[in-house]
């Protein structure tokens, strides 16, 4: 397996943390973002998506969306639930986390700790900010009756709020408003395997 990779972004860091937690062996290719390395035409033409992370599997097969991956990579593992409810419930919270959590959240932090506010998006920065807490708002809510997002345990669900949940503080969010995803990330941090998002 080859991971092409970026080292600060959560998407990618949800599939390397999954992969250690499951003991998985894989090459890891750097893809330098700031560098626009996803932005060539030999990146597009070889990954049709055109984003990291994508990853090759040993027989050339390319896959993409981070949560997509989790879910490849979990199948038939303690990390994706079986029973069909605490399985759906897994799938809502990760396309919740796509089209809601990860927009405000990782693109808040995105500019305002790795590229910069790009011109004339000063008031989207905020709206991204404001659409950011009601989120945390979302799974504080959750997470104060829950130990985990499913009701079966720590799963792909966790690991795909987790990524840019923990790093939200480089966005500027303030997250000691927050006791239950607190007590959720120390746990979370805590599982077997579990990886810092640098390594
Ligand atoms: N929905 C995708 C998003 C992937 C994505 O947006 N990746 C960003 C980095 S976090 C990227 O590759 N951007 C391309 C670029 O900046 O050129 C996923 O979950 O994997």
């Amino acid at each position: 397996v080859k991971l092409y990779d970026y080292g600060p972004s959560g998407n990618c860091y949800k599939v390397r943390l999954l992969l250690a937690q499951l003991g998985i062996t894989y090459q890891r290719v750097p893809v330098d973002l700031k560098k626009g390395e996803a932005r060539t035409p030999e990146f597009k033409g070889r990954f049709p998506l055109g984003r990291v992370p994508v990853v090759e599997l040993d027989d050339g097969t390319v896959l993409a969306e981070s949560n997509a991956l989790l879910l490849h990579f979990g199948e038939g593992t303690p990390y994706v639930p079986t029973e069909r409810l605490a399985r759906s419930e897994a799938f809502q919270w990760m396309f919740w986390e796509q089209y809601i959590h990860e927009p405000a959240l990782a693109v808040v932090r995105a500019w305002r700790a790795y590229y910069g506010v790009p011109a004339g998006k000063e008031a989207e920065l905020l709206e991204r900010e404001a659409k950011g807490y009601a989120a945390l708002d979302t799974m504080e809510q959750h997470l104060a009756k829950r130990t985990w997002l499913t009701g079966t345990g720590y799963s792909v669900a966790d690991i795909a709020l987790y990524a840019y949940t923990h790093v939200a503080p480089e966005g500027g969010f303030e997250l000691k408003r927050y006791p239950a995803i607190g007590r959720w990330m120390a746990r979370v941090a805590e599982q077997p395997g579990h990886i810092p998002i640098t390594v």
